[in-house]
């Protein structure tokens, strides 16, 4: 059997990278598209072009989701049997500071390679995965499924919503196999260091190194239901592989707070830690000492936030046999070991 090509946007990001190993080790063909950068921005991929087995199996492009003639082009010639669009404008807070660029590269990025899959007659060929994410549903019930009603509170929510229903049309207008992966937070070792989970693990282990005395944090009482990018960008390739294309939510159907968060973090080294004061004057104090290790800066709150996500991904597992592996607390643990490491 002739060997099967995906080609990632995203390739340089947090997923993009997981999904690039997992891939390969499916003996996948990877086409990576990703951004020009006036530095390296490749950091999450060298293992591939290191490994001379591996870096035959991975072929990079230049390209960006902004960019209507470069997408189409790239899919002209790679014509892939699976895309996976994980680029994006992906940092929720940022979103509000460039709306319009994150409506640009997250709405109509999406839109552009649908586009270019009709214009090229690749429908029968080409499957399609659009990133989606758990912050379409904004402030609304909870758990969140497949059927809650989408309220977004953020530019780059909104700009994913359009995505959502761009890729629910093109699948219903003209039969492509394109579905929305719903996914709920979920991190690593690989984790951009300004999402809270990857800046609260780094902040501890140089608090531990005695780099730093103390970080801040912005809303302490937000919940999310982490899970684990390994365990995740699995599932991406599971709804291509679906009988008939469906939209999914991915997540562990648990939410801890950001504050709940940091207390794990600080359990890694041995560390108790209680909070005193209310609202912009909380902090976090080491229990045995007294020394503060967490305060709070309000340039960290959005003007509007989600207060807690909670996903019910029955339908992931009933018809994916989709599960998480990893749980809350092996989660910190790893990301708690892997900055430990790097930070020397
Ligand atoms: P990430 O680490 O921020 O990676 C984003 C990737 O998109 C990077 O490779 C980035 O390139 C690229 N990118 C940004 N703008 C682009 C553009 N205009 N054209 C082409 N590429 C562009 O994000 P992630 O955590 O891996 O998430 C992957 C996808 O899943 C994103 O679409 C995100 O919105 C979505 N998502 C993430 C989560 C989560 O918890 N991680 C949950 C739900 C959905 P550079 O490296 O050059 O910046
Ligand atoms: O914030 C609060 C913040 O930026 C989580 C993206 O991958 O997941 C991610 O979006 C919560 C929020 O992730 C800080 O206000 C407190 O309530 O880590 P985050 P996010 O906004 O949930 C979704 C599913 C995506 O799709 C996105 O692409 O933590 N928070 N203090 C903070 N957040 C940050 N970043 N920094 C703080 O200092």
């Amino acid at each position: 059997m002739p060997r099967k090509t995906a080609l990632i946007t995203g390739v340089t990001g947090q997923d993009g990278s997981y999904l690039t190993d997992f891939l390969i080790k499916k003996g996948y063909k990877i086409i990576g598209v990703k951004r020009r950068s006036s530095s390296f921005n490749t950091k999450r991929i060298d293992h591939i072009y290191n490994d001379i087995k591996q870096s035959k199996n991975f072929i990079p492009y230049y390209g960006d989701l902004t960019d209507s003639s470069n997408i189409l082009r790239i899919i002209q010639s790679t014509k892939p049997d699976e895309i996976y669009n994980l680029g994006a404008q992906s940092h929720v807070h940022t979103s509000f500071e460039i709306p319009e660029y994150s409506a640009n590269a997250d709405a109509l990025g999406t839109l552009r390679i649908l586009e270019a899959i009709r214009v090229l007659k690749l429908q029968k060929k080409t499957k399609f995965y659009q990133a989606s994410t758990s912050e379409i549903f904004g402030n609304t019930e909870i758990p969140q499924n497949e059927r809650t009603p989408f309220r977004p509170r953020s530019p780059y929510a909104i700009s994913k919503l359009y995505a959502y229903w761009t890729t629910v049309n093109y699948r219903e207008a003209y039969d492509i196999f394109a579905v929305n992966g719903i996914l709920f937070n979920h991190e690593g070792p690989r984790r951009g260091e300004t999402f809270v989970s990857r800046k609260i693990t780094r902040a501890v282990s140089e608090i531990y190194r005695k780099k730093r005395k103390f970080f801040t944090l912005g809303n302490l009482n937000a919940k999310r239901d982490w899970g684990s990018a390994k365990d995740y960008v699995e599932s991406m390739w599971l709804m291509l592989k679906a009988k008939t294309p469906s939209d999914y939510v991915i997540s562990t159907g648990k939410s801890y707070s950001v504050k709940k968060f940091v207390e794990e973090a600080f359990k890694y080294i041995n560390i108790k830690i209680s909070w005193k004061g209310k609202g912009l004057k909380e902090i976090g104090v080491n229990k045995k000492t007294g020394e503060v290790y967490v305060r709070v800066d309000p340039v960290y709150f959005r003007p509007t936030d989600v207060d807690e996500l909670r996903g019910d991904s029955s339908k992931a597992r009933r018809e994916l046999k989709w599960r998480p592996k990893t749980t809350f607390q092996e989660l910190v643990s790893e990301m708690m070991k892997s900055d430990l490491k790097e930070i020397k």
